[in-house]
């Protein structure tokens, strides 16, 4: 036996040392290992060679010190709020767009990102496939540096689990020897039970203890929000008061009896009084929460006041529109074919209409000749079919648009005057006290409106509009005054703001507007200004051509 236990701790040894070369290794290849954090971090916004949301990052190492390319990378916001020139002037220039933090990484990997960054990127480690030949460069050499392969992972998964096995060999072959039980697996268990129940429960204690204060569970700034609030805590209360009784209850008693030499189980199959008892209790409790809550929501989402100030609010890839309605307090129709460059929201104005569809008849032209002269090619090559059935589809979407858009030529409801007078300002005011009816529409991708202080969350959905009205009830002053006095550091330039709430796509991080909430007083001075600066329609009032409609239709035929 003796024997044996030294063999298989030798065995042990040799796998430990193959394990640790294999990982040092991969540890040795810098720039490599940059090249995958690289582009699991940093490529959603940047490149190496040119700009994307973020500048271009070739040469960075050159213009910037290496400790300040750390901090940055780490917490360039920080940086900013410190008022660091070089980080306050690349934010301005970059438009404020916010860069992630990566204080998960450290100063070890983002050196090795530096340094991949430094080779100038694709060069380094030219993708095998076709083309790279071309360029001359070996692309075996390429393959080496990319990182830790698949089949190195699996060998030492592997070797990590033959070492478990190994571990528990020797230790049995020790108690054997010895024979001392070296695993007594009812008392381990037991014993792992109050280890999880202690640290399970102080994890939940120091989640809320640390990160309670994002919960946003007071400070509502509107007056649903402050019964959605009390709601919530209630909610909380009842779970977390449950959640913890369960918990011990469960975790001690497994402990409690746990099995023991010479402890017998007591067979019991059933008790029907219990059953009744934690079935009835919290079908009540939970009752009385989903109907207060649905209570609660009927509430909320019922219609707006009469009197409530409409604001159209409009999500696009990626920010957001804002509408208001002018002096005649309503919104002008809109409609998707109307959208362009000048009329972002589609809005319906008789000038607009008519350079969109001056527009649509441009694009119909160019693509009817340029099918025409495809045509005339009888034999293409694949290539040349592949570009004909383009231009086909170009053409069949330019027709379908031409045609909406002769459609819509004498459609009163759309063209009922009520858009040329709307306003769209750059941030959204509201007045306090005076309820608002938000309206919610969406150009390319589902979004979601979300601002937090007011409680208000609503999706954004492309071809239905939706809809959510509330009454704020604090003013940004006051608002600022409130987090203050309850020691918030940021109080004094908190701003309220609408996000978008639903990952949508790349720069869905950005989509944030400002809501200020003030007096009416100042809400009226506001948008007095805002209608002289933008109102873009409110001075053209070009009519529709009467004539429009079957003059297009006989200049180009349709299909
Ligand atoms: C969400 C988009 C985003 C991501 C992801 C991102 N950045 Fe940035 N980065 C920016 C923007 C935007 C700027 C410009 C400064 C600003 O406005 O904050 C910037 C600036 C920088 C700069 C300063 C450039 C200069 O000219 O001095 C460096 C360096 C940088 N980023 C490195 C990185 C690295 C490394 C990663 C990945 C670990 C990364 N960034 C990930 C958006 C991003
Ligand atoms: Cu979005």
């Amino acid at each position: 036996m003796n024997f044996n236990l030294g063999k298989q701790i030798s065995r042990l040894m040799a796998i430990i040392a193959l394990v640790l070369v294999s990982f040092s290794r991969t540890g040795a290849q810098d720039a490599a290992n940059g090249k995958s954090l690289f582009e699991t971090h940093c490529t959603s916004c940047h490149a190496i060679e040119s700009k994307l949301i973020g500048p271009a990052l070739g040469g960075v190492s050159d213009r910037r010190e290496e400790a300040w390319l750390l901090n940055w990378i780490k917490n360039s916001q920080a940086m900013v709020k410190s008022g660091d020139p070089i980080a306050v002037k690349l934010f301005n220039e970059n438009n404020k767009s916010i860069m992630n933090s990566f204080e998960n990484l450290s100063d070890g990997e983002i050196k090795d990102i530096l340094a991949y960054i430094a080779t100038g990127g694709e060069k380094a480690a030219p993708e095998p496939g076709p083309g790279t030949d071309q360029t001359g460069v070996t692309t075996t050499g390429g393959a080496a540096s990319e990182g830790t392969p698949g089949w190195m992972i699996a060998a030492i998964m592997l070797a990590l689990i033959v070492i478990i096995v190994q571990i528990f060999n020797i230790l049995k072959l020790v108690s054997d020897y010895t024979s001392i039980p070296f695993f007594n697996s009812q008392r381990t268990n037991a014993q792992l039970m109050i280890i999880f129940l202690v640290l399970g429960l102080f994890g939940a204690f120091w989640e809320f203890a640390n990160h309670g204060k994002y919960m946003l569970t007071d400070n509502a700034a509107s007056e649903h929000g402050s019964s959605i609030d009390l709601m919530f805590n209630i909610t909380l209360g009842i779970t977390l008061f449950v959640f913890v009784v369960t918990q011990i209850t469960l975790f001690f008693y497994a402990y409690a009896y746990r099995g023991r030499e010479g402890r017998k189980a007591t067979f019991y199959a059933h008790n029907n009084k219990l059953e009744v008892i934690w079935t009835i209790i919290p079908a009540i409790v939970l009752t009385v929460l989903v109907l207060n809550g649905f209570n609660m929501w009927a509430k909320i989402t019922d219609k707006a006041p009469e009197d409530a100030e409409q604001i159209e609010v409009f999500a696009y890839q990626f920010g957001w529109k804002v509408r208001y309605p002018g002096a005649d307090k309503t919104l002008g129709q809109s409609n998707f074919n109307l959208i362009s460059g000048t009329n972002a929201v589609g809005v319906g104005v008789k000038s607009e209409y008519n350079n969109v569809l001056e527009e649509a008849k441009e694009t119909l032209r160019a693509l009817t000749d340029e099918r025409d002269f495809l045509a005339l090619n009888t034999n293409p090559t694949p290539e040349e079919a592949e570009e004909i059935s383009m231009v086909e589809k170009k053409y069949k979407l330019a027709v379908g648009h031409h045609r909406r858009l002769l459609a819509l030529a004498n459609n009163e409801r759309v063209f009922d005057g009520t858009g040329e007078d709307d306003v769209f300002p750059n941030e959204i005011h509201l007045p306090v006290g005076k309820a608002v009816n938000f309206n919610f529409r969406a150009r390319d991708v589902i979004h979601s409106a979300y601002m937090p202080y007011f409680r208000v969350q609503m999706n954004c959905v492309p071809g239905m509009p939706t809809k959510f009205w509330f009454k704020p009830t604090k003013t940004t002053a006051e608002m600022r005054q409130d987090l203050a006095a309850q020691g918030r550091e940021d109080a004094a330039t908190f701003e309220y703001y609408l996000f978008c709430a639903k990952i949508c796509g790349a720069a869905h991080f950005n989509m944030k507007m400002k809501v200020v909430v003030e007096t009416q007083a100042e809400y009226d001075a506001w948008l007095k200004e805002q209608t002289e600066k933008n109102s873009p329609y409110l001075k053209s009032e070009t009519p529709v051509k009467a004539d429009n409609a079957s003059e297009a239709s006989k200049e180009i035929v349709l299909n």
